[in-house]
């Protein structure tokens, strides 16, 4: 039993029951979404892709769901990739469309408008690293281990390992990491600004709590911004970048909250913001 199992979900969600994800919405509005697979190391089969992008689709739309955090099933693994079992009746068309899939529901999470998080629990390989890596921020354990060993099977990471990783931590730790194929410790993962916090096992779903709580006290408006200006901004120019920032400072005039934000700071109280 997966200590998600204990709490009981949130009856405002009223997603149908997930075959391979299991769901607990705590009284903070923290959503907890795990992949349950944990005798194959919730490994991502094509349900689990599928059901993750139709979760984080249907979480977001909930005005009470502030956050969201990704994590594994049992004490072993976050998700130790691809399913490889899926791997040898694909043909080349049917691994493009498992690549779309896969792609789009990546692009769901980085895109969505609530923070996601992803509690690294233990082993991050291959495609569960590359959904760590599209989720905002991580937190791991320091007994996880996290690499990208598809070259290992004849591969190179296919939801955007190579870009995202490239992107977050350099070019230098991606050719690293994809060419060696080796797993990674936690500890080398946070030192080169893979993994945002490390904690002790113990420690990690505490450690994730406070920092979730951190960002769900701030204005949602604004940190939904952030993350847009943030993300979009990756994909342009410097001056474009600025531009879209600029675009986004200025409509955030427009909002209650950046007025009650205003208005917390001169009157020396805590804001209460309303995500208006
Ligand atoms: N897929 C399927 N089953 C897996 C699995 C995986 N990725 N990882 C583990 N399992 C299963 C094992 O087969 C085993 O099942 P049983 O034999 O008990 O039935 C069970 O989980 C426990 O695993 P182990 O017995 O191996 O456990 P150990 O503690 O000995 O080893 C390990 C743990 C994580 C080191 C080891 O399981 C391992 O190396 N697993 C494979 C890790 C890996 O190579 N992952 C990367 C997969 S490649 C694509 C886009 C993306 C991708 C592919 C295509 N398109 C563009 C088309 C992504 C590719 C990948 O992620």
């Amino acid at each position: 039993m997966s200590e998600f199992d204990e709490t009981v979900a949130t009856e405002d969600i009223e997603s149908e029951p997930f075959q391979h994800l299991s769901l607990v919405v705590d009284d903070e509005g923290i959503a907890w979404l795990a992949v349950d697979r944990p005798k194959a190391l919730n490994a991502l089969n094509s349900e689990v892709v599928d059901e993750l992008r139709d979760a984080v689709v249907e979480l977001v739309t909930y005005e009470d769901v502030h956050a969201i955090v990704i994590t594994g099933a049992g004490d072993k693994a976050f998700v130790a990739g691809a399913d490889i079992s899926e791997f040898n009746s694909l043909d080349p068309m049917e691994a493009r469309e498992l690549s779309r899939n896969g792609q789009d529901m990546l692009a769901t999470i980085e895109s969505s408008p609530v923070p996601v998080i992803a509690m690294i629990n233990g082993f991050a390989l291959g495609g569960g690293l590359e959904l760590a890596l599209a989720c905002h921020l991580r937190v791991a354990s320091d007994k996880a281990l996290l690499g990208l060993p598809e070259v290992s099977l004849g591969l190179i990471p296919g939801f955007g390992g190579t870009q995202r990783l490239s992107r977050l931590a350099s070019p230098g730790i991606a050719r690293e990491w994809v060419l060696t194929g080796e797993h990674v410790t936690a500890a080398e993962a946070y030192r080169v600004g893979v993994v945002n916090r490390l904690a002790s096992d113990e420690e990690l779903r505490e450690v994730t709590t406070k920092l979730v709580q951190t960002i769900i006290k701030r204005g949602p408006i604004a940190v939904a911004s952030a993350l847009e200006v943030i993300r979009r901004g990756l994909e342009v120019g410097q001056s474009e970048g600025e531009n879209l920032e600029a675009d986004a400072f200025g409509l955030l005039f427009a909002t209650a909250d950046q007025k009650e934000g205003a208005a917390a700071f001169l009157e020396k109280r805590k804001p209460e913001f309303q995500g208006r």
